[in-house]
């Protein structure tokens, strides 16, 4: 059967269509595309987009990540890995020791990337900070900093008493190349009220990011769901993040994240089904027209749901990682790391080629 007689087939039609002449989809088409219950056909609009944007090319990136305390002032009900005291069990805080043995570690093999986030720390100051990534800029120059969530940004702000502008200022100057996407959880007020009610405001968290992609640095973006958000508030959440996009054209990369259910303190125990996953990828390529990337983050989804993601809209693995704490502390039953000849093995074995990069998605030769 024809791809055409297949959107025919589920009703997307004139969705298609839109998709085809490269027209931005309005929210109603997100909530069909949610609610069409043929999957195969919203996933081959979606893997069309990621087809015309990066033909067969999926990227990943020898990584690690560094995560330097999971003391936590802002204590979300969603969140398993942070604790609220330094003295509770299970709490933790890197010494510049800890993170240059990290940053070390597999000293032969080069690292593109160094992900650094934590938790909205009580005491730790910003100029910690800015000497960590001064001195891993030393240790491995040949590495990208992508540090620091748009939550942890504005919680510097506050405790330095100081603008973001500033904290923004200072850490680029020390190093910092970009910034990860976390920390977006889902924008509606009482969604978040309900899960994250200590967190940064939407209005706040694209302000951030704003204010970064002003400065030149561009930033990654998130949407945490399958937890008590409805569709509608995703659909929401993925408009918000393309209009800031119109504006500034600094997002790279969107990375859906599937909310692991163990340890949290909202009372949820329903996992999302791979098919709800697959689904969710398809919409956020089609509803996200003008950012570049779409990640499978394999250590929430799990390998074989991120290898099937790739024909749903991903063109994007992530990396080795190495030691990934937030997701595997709620549950995820993932490895802590890929090496680079695994990826690469991943993505060649569902017949896509594979692309090492580095955090700007520019090409890194093998
Ligand atoms: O902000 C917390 C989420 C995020 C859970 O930018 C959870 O390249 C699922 O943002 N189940 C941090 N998710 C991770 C993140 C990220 C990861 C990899 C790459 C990039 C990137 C960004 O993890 C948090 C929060 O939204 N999170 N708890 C949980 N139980
Ligand atoms: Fe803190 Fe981030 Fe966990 Fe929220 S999700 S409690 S901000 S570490």
């Amino acid at each position: 059967m024809n791809t055409s007689r297949i959107f025919h087939n589920a009703g997307l039609d004139d969705i298609a269509a839109k998709v085809e002449a490269g027209e931005r989809l309005s929210l109603e088409d997100g909530r069909r595309l949610f609610d069409c219950p043929d999957i195969n056909a919203v996933g081959a609009l979606a893997h069309g987009v990621r087809t015309r944007l990066h033909g067969r090319n999926t990227y990943f990136v020898v990584n690690r990540h560094i995560n330097y305390t999971n003391v936590c002032v802002n204590g979300c009900l969603f969140c398993a890995y942070s604790r609220k005291r330094a003295d509770q069990k299970g709490a933790f805080e890197l010494s510049m020791e800890d993170i240059e043995a990290k940053v070390l570690a597999h000293e032969g093999e080069r690292l593109s990337e160094v992900h650094i986030v934590g938790g909205c720390h009580p005491t730790m100051p910003l100029s910690f900070f800015e000497a960590a990534l001064a001195r891993i800029r030393e240790l491995r120059p040949e590495a990208k900093l992508k540090c620091f969530t748009a939550v942890e940004i504005a919680h510097f702000a506050r405790l330095e008493n100081i603008s973001v502008h500033e904290v923004l200022t200072r850490l680029k100057a020390a190093g910092l190349d970009a910034m990860p996407g976390g920390g977006a959880e889902i924008f509606n007020p009482e969604v978040r009220n309900r899960i994250c009610p200590e967190k940064i405001s939407a209005e706040e968290w694209l302000s951030v990011a704003e204010q970064a992609h002003e400065l030149g640095i561009k930033t990654n973006c998130t949407m945490l769901y399958g937890h008590v958000e409805s569709l509608d508030d995703r659909l929401d959440h993925l408009d918000r993040l393309r209009c800031l996009q119109d504006r500034t054209g600094g997002f790279l990369c969107f990375i859906p994240l599937t909310f692991q259910i163990r340890n949290n303190l909202l009372g949820l125990t329903r996992q999302s089904t791979g098919v709800e996953d697959l689904k969710n990828m398809a919409v956020c390529r089609l509803m996200l027209d003008n950012i570049p990337h779409i990640k499978a983050y394999w250590v929430m989804l799990g390998v074989k749901l991120a290898q099937t993601a790739l024909y749903y809209g991903a063109d994007d693995l992530d990396g080795t990682v190495v030691e990934e704490k937030i997701g595997h502390m709620a549950g995820a039953q993932s490895d802590n790391a890929l090496t680079r000849a695994e990826l690469t093995g991943m993505i060649r074995r569902c017949g896509l080629d594979a692309v090492e990069r580095d955090s700007f998605f520019n090409p890194v030769e093998g």
